[in-house]
């Protein structure tokens, strides 16, 4: 099988498995696991900020920094097609009591003037906007890296109204790739930033939580009430180092296999995109002769896995599980599906 459906089907390769073997253990819950510390501190290093924490999933980590940021009752600015927003089973809702403020971005970004007009009046009929979320890289427009001056001038509302921005940089890495921007340019635009070490980086669950040191020390008591507290978690932290340490700079290697796979798939017959909105991992397209459920299910049969992601959209995804080769055969296979062969 030629698995495209996401990043997060990235298996953890032998030196992780050995890292993870030998990982030198405690109770992180104490604070006192040496793996769990030593990637925290190497995470948060890596992103600029004063403290970082281990959370066991992506959602997890975008929810204990609304969870911190905010009380019940103010609204969050998000984007429409934010992972926050679209895939969390409204979490933010349940979890926090907050009312979401959904806005629609150009390829996943928020104008900072939309954003802007969108913070509530003090006036006792509005809840208060409590927090603005980004989405870099953006998932669902497509993987898109979010420009850091797009970033600059959302933080620079974000100062004059006082708000915290949180950025939910599951994919940061691949937007710093892509763009040739350190990370830490993007992290200083936001006071707190999620990023995921079990997608394209390759390790296999784990993701962090950075910011200040109050901020981190308020999380850690949400990331305990939501049962996130994990005790030997040296063993999900030993592959995290590694995949920090060694996995970042082969991501260009997936953008360059999505490249390849979306300048293949526009110029077949059948289907709708431009292989110049993709900027990473993520290539979304249209098919115009047949439906998203078809073409999905005729891809799975010939051992093409894709996930269809809107009635007329379906996402490949490329990480260190599909090779050249197998792009090669991909963009072929869905010729011949579209073909009837
Ligand atoms: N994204 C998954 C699915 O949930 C859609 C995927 O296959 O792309 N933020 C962003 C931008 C994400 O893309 C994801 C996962 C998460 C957060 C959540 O991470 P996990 O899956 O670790 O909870």
């Amino acid at each position: 099988m030629i698995d495209l459906r996401s990043d997060t089907v990235t298996l953890p390769d032998e030196a992780m498995r050995r890292a993870i073997y030998e990982a030198e253990l405690g109770d992180d819950v104490y604070g006192e696991d040496p793996s769990v510390n030593r990637l925290e501190e190497l995470a948060a290093d890596m992103v600029g900020k004063e403290a970082a924490m281990l959370v066991p999933s992506g959602t997890m980590g975008n929810q204990v920094a609304v969870l911190t940021h905010t009380s019940p009752g103010t609204e969050v600015i998000m984007e429409a097609d934010s992972h926050i927003y679209y895939y969390e089973a409204a979490a933010a809702s349940v979890f926090a009591g907050i009312q979401p403020r959904p806005l629609q971005g150009h390829r996943g970004s928020l104008p900072a003037d939309l954003v802007e007009w969108a913070i509530r009046q003090d006036d006792i009929h509005l809840p208060p906007t409590s927090l603005i979320c980004l989405e870099n890289t953006h998932n669902r427009a497509g993987g898109t890296v979010i420009p850091l001056e797009d970033m600059k001038a959302v933080h620079e509302v974000a100062v004059k109204y006082d708000l915290p921005v949180h950025l939910d940089g599951a994919r940061i890495f691949n937007a710093s790739v892509a763009s040739g921007v350190p990370v830490r340019e993007f992290t200083a635009c936001v006071s707190s930033v999620q990023f995921c070490l079990s997608k394209g980086l390759g390790a296999p669950v784990g993701s962090i939580i950075a910011g200040s040191r109050p901020f981190i020390d308020d999380a850690r008591r949400w990331r305990k009430r939501l049962g996130g507290g994990m005790r030997q978690a040296g063993i999900i932290a030993a592959a995290g180092i590694l995949a920090l340490e060694t996995m970042v700079d082969r991501l260009a290697e997936d953008h360059a296999n999505a490249r390849l796979l979306a300048e293949g798939l526009a110029a077949l017959k059948g289907i709708e995109f431009n292989p110049e909105d993709v900027d990473t991992n993520i290539v979304i397209v249209r098919p115009t002769s047949m439906s998203v459920d078809r073409l999905g299910s005729e891809l799975e049969k010939r051992g093409v896995l894709t996930v269809v992601i809107e009635p007329d959209r379906v996402r490949f995804t490329t990480s260190k599980e599909v090779n050249r080769n197998d792009i090669e055969k991909t963009i072929k296979t869905v010729q011949e599906v579209l073909a009837g062969n």
